[in-house]
């Protein structure tokens, strides 16, 4: 079966995904860097994506920022200018739509922009923080932070204490609260749509199998194959602004 599902023409591929998902219950979404490629957000492995422009896997660990934090947020912070003019895409407000739609769904996303949360998702569980949030390296405080164009190194306002954005670098634990959320959804869901990541960073990637392994459909979205194809049982080659308005409009 799965291999035959394989072999769909887009169409066909997307109306399989239709059926999968108009008859299972419990949905889970994970979804990576390219769902934002169509607001125009850098992916981080694209021909012009973060990892290439920035040395990004550089800048995105602890000791890059202990060594030099003011560069580390001038990285953050051409980014947050960059997330300025950025809006969310067909893609997140048809997801934002399926979660209006499923009695029992949850959204779990690598991206680090919140165009899951302007585009109206209530359950995104953000595994690699937020952007527009800032974590005192004192006090520990968190607090939402849409500073942009910034004077020098942020500091916490009750203690004095060097702000880092909240975000998860690499070498850096997941919040350990957000994981248990995560692994409860992916260990009752039905249906796991995987949108947009190319299925290289951990632990986000092993989720697709911790889904398949209790049973789950999985069903891919991306416009490539990735190191996750194999186990998806719908692969829907399209770009997700085009596709997931497609599979999610017309379900009711
Ligand atoms: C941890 C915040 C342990 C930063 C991010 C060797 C083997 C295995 C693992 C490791 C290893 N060495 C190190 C590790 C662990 C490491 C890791 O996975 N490294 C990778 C690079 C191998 N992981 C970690 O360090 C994690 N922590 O393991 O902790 C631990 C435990 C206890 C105590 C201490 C430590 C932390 C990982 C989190 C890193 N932070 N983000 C920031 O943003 O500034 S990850 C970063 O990559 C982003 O969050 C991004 O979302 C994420 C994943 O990338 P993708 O989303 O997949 O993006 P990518 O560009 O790769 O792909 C885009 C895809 O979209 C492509 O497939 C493309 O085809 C597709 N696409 C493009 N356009 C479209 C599209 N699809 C549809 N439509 C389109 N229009
Ligand atoms: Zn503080």
């Amino acid at each position: 079966m799965t291999s035959d599902l394989k072999s769909l023409n887009r169409t066909e591929a997307i109306l399989s995904a239709k059926e999968i998902i108009s008859t299972h219950r419990a949905i889970v979404v994970l979804t990576g860097a390219g769902i934002s490629a169509e607001s125009g957000v850098p992916t981080f492995r694209g021909k012009d994506g973060y990892w290439k422009n920035y040395k990004a896997e550089e800048l995105a660990t602890p000791a890059a920022f202990e060594s030099d934090p003011q560069l580390v947020w001038e990285w953050y912070d051409i980014r947050r200018r960059k997330l300025l003019n950025v809006k969310p895409n067909p893609a997140h407000y048809a997801i934002a739509e399926l979660e209006k739609k499923s009695d029992d769904f949850t959204l779990i996303t690598q991206n680090v922009d919140g165009l899951h949360l302007i585009a109206g998702s209530k359950t995104a569980l953000e595994i690699h923080g937020n952007i527009w949030r800032v974590r005192c390296t004192y006090c520990g405080i968190k607090e939402e932070n849409t500073q942009t164009h910034f004077e020098g190194l942020p500091r916490c306002t009750s203690c004095g204490g060097l702000l880092r954005p909240d975000i998860v670098w690499f070498g850096e634990a997941l919040p350990e609260e957000v994981l248990t959320e995560v692994y409860n959804s992916l260990n009752r869901c039905d249906v796991l749509i995987i949108v947009g990541t190319s299925g290289i960073v951990q632990p986000a990637a092993s989720f697709a199998y911790t889904a398949k392994n209790n049973g789950s459909k999985v069903i891919e979205v991306n416009i490539e194959e990735t190191y996750l194809s194999d186990i998806s049982d719908v692969k829907v080659l399209g770009k997700a602004g085009e596709v997931l308005p497609k599979i999610v409009g017309g379900m009711d």
